[in-house]
């Protein structure tokens, strides 16, 4: 059955029943084992299994979406794909993804490595937390995952038959319409605070910003560059002082490069946007702007520098490795990530699933400000990528804006 677990009871049985598969030394004291539900994302279920001392996680995937029920089915793929993924990702990227244990395709559930001992990055962005190491790690997750899973380093036969295993329509149709449909109109999902509703309605008639997120959306479903984490937000991202850990990768599948640098940027941008709303001194926000600029150049140099790092060492297809290529793909890359973190900024702020870096803003008058930056910042990102060469061009752009 891949029913959902009835009770604590059920769940602590399918963790104990396999135990012999991931670790026999876990949980020695059985007798004071305790659930807890901790999922707070939109779509599957999440137990921390514990008994003060260890713990492990239990991820459970059901055949809808867990925010609007059964009326939005949803395939249960999706936890093999996410299972398979975080392995695969930790193959190449080990200190930053948690291990898989156990995966169980008639549960549609997994267990695996418990990271309760870091906090959710959107709550650490939202209380202004220093996290020198961020950048530096979100790059060298993003060059190893994307690097190794791409035509820079599979063979042609194994890049294509990793195509096909991550096929992912349901997903993918979450986010062709979330991203690129739902914000560009007066969509019925959308959700626009009163205030913000004027500059939404001009958002919606902006015939030169659709054709740019059209591109945009046709290159996300045509373009199968790289294993992609695919949902690369904020809330997917945990962190302590010394660690980062990225989760949930169900909606990964082969897309381009660009879509997943370009969403945690989005993320950090839309932080930006909301710092003038946050409580605090003036001073702490503008300084907490500049961290998290700062914290996107060190991410790009880091993706930048580790990946041509990874072609000149391990690219096996001398056609990839000329410098030229590598260096116009970057170069490439770079600019459709801008374009994929505007369509963030707008589908956060005007769309289905909105972020607390913004919604935390209880005045929706001090709000809709934040929320006109994010929508003017996102789409002067989609149109003009072209010209943003570089995360110096990007400061300059925010700057004017
Ligand atoms: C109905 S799902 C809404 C959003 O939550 C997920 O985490 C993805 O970001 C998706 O777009
Ligand atoms: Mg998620």
């Amino acid at each position: 059955t891949n029913a959902k677990f009835v009770n604590d009871a059920e769940i602590i049985e399918f963790v104990l029943s396999n135990t012999r598969i991931f670790n026999t030394e876990q949980f020695t004291d059985t007798s004071a084992l305790r659930v807890e539900e901790i999922g707070d994302g939109n779509i599957n279920f999440v137990y921390r299994i514990t008994n003060d001392q260890q713990s492990v996680i239990v991820k459970q995937a059901l055949p809808y979406v867990r925010i609007i029920g059964e009326g939005w089915p949803l395939s249960l793929d999706r936890i093999r794909i996410e299972a398979q993924c975080l392995k695969e990702e930790g193959a190449w990227a080990a200190d930053y993804v948690p291990a898989v244990y156990y995966f169980d395709l008639a549960r549609s559930a997994f267990i695996m490595q418990d990271i309760g001992d870091h906090e959710n990055l959107r709550h650490a962005l939202i209380a202004r937390r220093s996290l020198p190491e961020l950048g530096r790690h979100l790059g060298e997750f993003l060059a190893e995952t994307l690097f190794h899973t791409s035509d820079f380093y599979l063979d042609t036969y194994q890049k294509k038959a990793a195509v096909a295993d991550y096929i992912n329509p349901d997903l993918c149709k979450i986010t062709e319409e979330l991203f690129f449909l739902d914000p560009f109109c007066d969509h019925e999902r959308n959700s626009v605070n009163p205030p913000l509703r004027e500059a939404a309605e001009a958002l919606w008639q902006d015939e030169a910003l659709k054709i740019e997120a059209a591109k945009l959306k046709y290159h996300f479903m045509n373009d199968a560059q790289a294993l992609l984490h695919a949902d690369l937000h904020s809330g997917s991202v945990f962190v302590k002082a010394e660690g980062t850990q990225v989760i949930d990768p169900e909606f990964a599948f082969y897309g381009p490069m660009s879509f997943d640098i370009g969403s945690i940027i989005g993320n950090l941008l839309l932080n930006f946007a909301g710092q003038p709303g946050l409580e605090g001194a003036a001073e702490e926000k503008q300084d907490y702007r500049e961290y998290l600029l700062n914290t996107i150049d060190t991410l790009w140099a880091t993706f930048c520098s580790r990946f041509k790092t990874l072609v000149s060492e391990q690219c096996k297809d001398p056609v990839f490795a000329s410098a030229g290529f590598v260096d116009a793909f970057i170069a490439n890359t770079w600019r459709e990530s801008m374009g994929y973190a505007g369509t963030e900024l707008i589908r956060r702020t005007i769309g289905l699933a909105h972020v607390a870096d913004l919604d935390c803003i209880e005045d929706i008058d001090v709000r809709a400000v934040s929320e006109k930056f994010a929508l003017d910042l996102g789409s002067a990102l989609i149109k003009q990528r072209q010209v943003i060469k570089s995360p110096q061009v990007l400061k300059a752009l925010i700057q004017a804006i």
